[in-house]
């Protein structure tokens, strides 16, 4: 519901101000209502809902009208201006310019709803005409009834008007069809992503936030896997790119196909692309790919408090995994050293379920030293550890984990490939876990400053989305975490998205 209601609010600032340029004041309450009334019926599904298909533009196309939660076509028996102008009027738009016959932008692609319908004139509706029963007809496909209205003025409202951050996202799939296909690629399974809306046209997809959890869902769709790589590139295609049809797509990765994810409403037209007519989503799709599972258990049975003396914690402080307190008091009490952190220490293990290795985000030649640690990391940031009081705000959190990427246990008869040791290839290998035990460095939450009470403990593992996986649903571990001065508890996990 608040979505809607903040939909309908940004609609109508939206036009408000394009519009009070140009009429008065109460022409453009009504045109404001009349568009607000016709996304909240197109998006409740509601009965009796019309929408255009197969013209150029949103104006123009066959008449579908929505009976029973099914789209069906009109036929044109007796279609003509009258019925026409209740379909402009009923969509939001200023007027009629014609009506079509015979299928003039195509012919029916579902069932006839409506024939021999005649309206008065005064409708607010086409449903309030007169019309044969719901389904009863004697019509072909080629008897589609069409119109072609004004264009809307709030088509000619500039884009910037609005920051991209402002325009609100939905789903397609109650709307309208989105079929997808990918372009200039060396194989099958690569290549840009084209879109196409029902009667649209084939169309790229603007590139601003699109990642691995969007392109996941493409080759999902596309029965080609999982995405092994996600770009925003023309790469695919070059010259041949075509205009973006649909921008702003957020997926949260568990859809099974692109329609139910978010984006900005491609019905209405609303493209708003960042970078240039260059810049496109595109995948590569692979059949095989690495999924990391947090083991939530190992959380659960290990869980406890340690008080450290920061004298055995400079390793630590140098590599940010205390609460910046510390620092504090590093900097003003003059015996620091003295003083103690209390500590949620436990063992965090991510088991490869995959089938493909799960390889680090950057290459070897980039992994960076650690001093301290005596390693190379080569993520920049592989497990975030969080905790939040019940009404969701952050109170803790632990470091940005950058480990070292190895096979510590493997599930019985395979054998252990990747190895930190004399910068050894980093990665884990499928059947196999990388275990951070709790009495590592860094291995903890830094809870001296937390009251003792009820919180929620998250720790995630390639939380970034920086390395493909089958599943992101699976990285999060999301705990009850009981804290009195004397233990903590951790209990109930579940698995999460990051
Ligand atoms: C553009 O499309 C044509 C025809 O499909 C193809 O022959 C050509 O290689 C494409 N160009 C690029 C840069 O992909
Ligand atoms: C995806 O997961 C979210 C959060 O768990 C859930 O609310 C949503 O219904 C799921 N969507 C689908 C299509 O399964
Ligand atoms: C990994 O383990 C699963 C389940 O035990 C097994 O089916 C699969 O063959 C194993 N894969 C490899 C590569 O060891
Ligand atoms: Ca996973």
């Amino acid at each position: 519901m608040v979505p809607r209601l903040w939909y309908v609010s940004v609609l109508w600032c939206h036009l408000a101000a394009g519009i009070v340029q140009h009429r008065s004041l109460e022409d453009a309450r009504l045109e404001r209502q009349r568009l607000v009334h016709k996304y909240i019926k197109a998006l409740n599904k509601e009965e009796g809902a019309i929408r255009l298909v197969g013209g150029d533009n949103e104006y123009e196309g066959n008449i579908e009208v929505l009976h029973n939660g099914k789209w069906g076509a009109i036929c044109d028996d007796e279609w003509d201006a009258t019925e026409g102008h209740i379909v402009c009027r009923q969509l939001g738009f200023p007027g009629m310019r014609r009506y079509t016959h015979s299928g003039y932008f195509g012919p029916a692609r579902r069932r006839f709803w409506m024939d021999n319908l005649f309206c008065e004139g005064h409708e607010q509706e086409l449903v309030e005409c007169h019309f044969e029963g719901w389904g009863e007809n004697d019509c072909e496909p080629g008897e589609a009834a069409g119109v072609e209205c004004d264009p809307p003025e709030d088509a000619l409202i500039p884009e910037p008007l609005l920051r991209n951050e402002d325009i609100p996202k939905f789903p397609i799939h109650s709307r309208s069809r989105l079929y997808v296909q990918l372009r200039g690629g060396r194989e099958r399974n690569e290549g840009r992503v084209e879109v196409r809306l029902d009667g649209g046209r084939w169309g790229s997809i603007c590139a601003d936030g699109w990642g691995l959890l969007e392109a996941n869902v493409v080759c999902r769709q596309l029965g080609l896997g999982y995405a092994r790589e996600a770009f925003q590139t023309d790469y695919f295609g070059g010259s041949n790119v075509s205009r973006p049809v649909l921008s702003g797509s957020e997926c949260y990765g568990n859809e099974t196909e692109l329609a139910d994810c978010l984006h900005h409403d491609p019905i209405r037209g609303v493209v708003s692309c960042h970078g240039s007519r260059q810049h496109v989503a595109a995948v590569i799709c692979d059949y095989s790919s690495p999924d990391l599972v947090i083991d939530y258990l190992e959380i659960e049975q290990t869980a406890h408090l340690e008080d450290r003396p920061m004298l055995l914690m400079q390793c630590a402080m140098e590599e940010n995994c205390v609460a910046s307190e510390a620092y504090q008091i590093q900097r003003d009490d003059p015996h620091w050293r003295y003083r103690t952190r209390r500590l949620l220490k436990f063992t965090a293990a991510a088991i490869n379920a995959g089938n493909a290795d799960f390889r680090p985000f950057k290459e070897k030649s980039q992994w960076e030293w650690h001093m301290c640690h005596m390693h190379f990391h080569s993520m920049e940031v592989f497990a975030t550890f969080d905790i939040f009081d019940l009404s969701g705000r952050k109170v803790a959190q632990g470091h940005k984990a950058s480990f070292c990427l190895e096979d510590s246990t493997c599930l019985p008869g395979v054998s252990k490939k990747y190895n930190c040791a004399n910068y050894g290839d980093q990665g884990i290998s499928i059947n196999c876990s990388d275990v951070y035990l709790y009495n590592l460095d860094c291995q903890w939450v830094d809870v001296t400053d937390l009251s003792p009470g009820s919180y929620i403990l998250k720790i995630a593992i390639n939380p970034e989305f920086k390395v493909s996986e089958m599943s992101f649903d699976n990285n999060a571990a999301i705990c009850d975490l009981i804290y009195t001065e004397n233990y903590a508890r951790v209990q109930n996990c579940q698995l999460a998205r990051p």
